[in-house]
């Protein structure tokens, strides 16, 4: 993926081009991977819940060393301010807690980007993320799941739509998991601190990084520093397209985490009082941008083309 021009994104965002040939493409080749995706999850006997888009609690993104969010967007209903969802990852522990063991869900989050990353091809202000978490699970757990489902949407895609593919101008590569484990610090000895845009142009399969300092619910090992979380990133410069964790489950600890993260204790309230309890289950989860994985599996060159209405940073189209 590289730098895209503004006359291509004004092309892109322009409601015409929502229905030209490759686009047609596009949303068929979607509606597959969507499709082998659920199937492959609630056949595995996850959940599938519909998603929530205003909270009192949502995902603070902070800290993050990936997020460039330069507004937050909070709304008065009844008298009392919510937020828009920047991820479910907050109901996601207290669902996985109080209610089934494992579920997933497709959830829309809106992430005010910053204007610039218009032109990374990478970059929405609005995406859809599918969200699984599961009760007691390791991090190689999460794994497994994104592994078949990942690998059997390429595999239908492949197997039925290979004269789309060939209109495409495609030649897609199937996965073969497990997938490469490596680890943020070797990384970061390797190709210097911007590892995450240098990696995904030296790999030809998906590779998972793992220990990336970020947001207090991740699991921390506080003895060795290192962080039980991941992201799953993809080859041809697409970087990445999952991020999850082992999650963090004791409220002493989250306690002091959000302390020095600097945020509102009182923004997590739910969340804190079900630990404080010792009712907040060790989980471990993650969420797969699908535009994104989209993106990868047609060879778009901005991941906004797999949308009818492109969710571009910078840019407010009517529609
Ligand atoms: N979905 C991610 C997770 O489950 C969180 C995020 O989107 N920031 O860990």
């Amino acid at each position: 993926m590289r730098h895209v021009m503004s006359k291509e994104i004004e092309v892109l965002t322009s409601i015409e081009s929502l229905g030209d040939e490759r686009r047609l493409t596009y949303y068929k080749v979607g509606t597959k991977v969507l499709k082998t995706m659920t199937d492959e999850l609630v056949g595995m006997g996850f959940e599938w819940f519909l998603p929530i888009m205003l909270s009192r609690t949502t995902d603070p993104l902070w800290p993050d060393p990936g997020a460039s969010i330069e507004k937050r967007i909070e709304v008065e209903i009844y008298g009392e301010k919510v937020k828009t969802m920047q991820s479910m990852i907050v109901h996601k522990r207290v669902l996985v807690s109080l209610g089934p063991p494992k579920f997933f869900i497709i959830s829309p989050n809106i992430r005010i980007e910053k204007k610039e990353r218009g032109a990374t091809g990478r970059h929405l202000y609005e995406f859809t993320q599918l969200e699984v978490e599961m009760a007691y699970a390791k991090m190689q757990d999460v794994f497994r799941v994104y592994e078949r489902i990942m690998t059997e949407a390429i595999k239908r895609v492949k197997a039925d739509m290979g004269e789309d593919l060939k209109k495409l101008g495609r030649d897609l590569k199937g996965f073969s998991p497990p997938f490469r484990v490596l680890s943020r610090r070797e990384l970061e000895r390797k190709y210097g601190q911007s590892w995450d845009t240098a990696l995904p142009k030296d790999i030809t399969e998906p590779v998972w990084v793992t220990d990336i300092p970020r947001e207090f619910y991740d699991y921390e090992d506080l003895k060795t520093g290192e962080w039980r979380n991941f992201d799953l990133f993809l080859p041809e410069g697409y970087g990445e397209v999952i991020s999850g964790a082992e999650r963090e489950y004791e409220y002493e600890k989250m306690i002091a985490k959000i302390e020095r993260d600097g945020l509102r204790q009182d923004d997590f309230r739910t969340l804190l009082e079900i630990a404080k309890k010792g009712k907040l289950k060790p989980s471990s989860g993650a969420g797969l941008g699908i535009e994104r994985f989209i993106a990868y599996i047609v060879g778009a060159k901005h991941v906004g083309e797999v949308q009818p209405f492109p969710r571009i940073p910078g840019i407010v189209s009517q529609m």
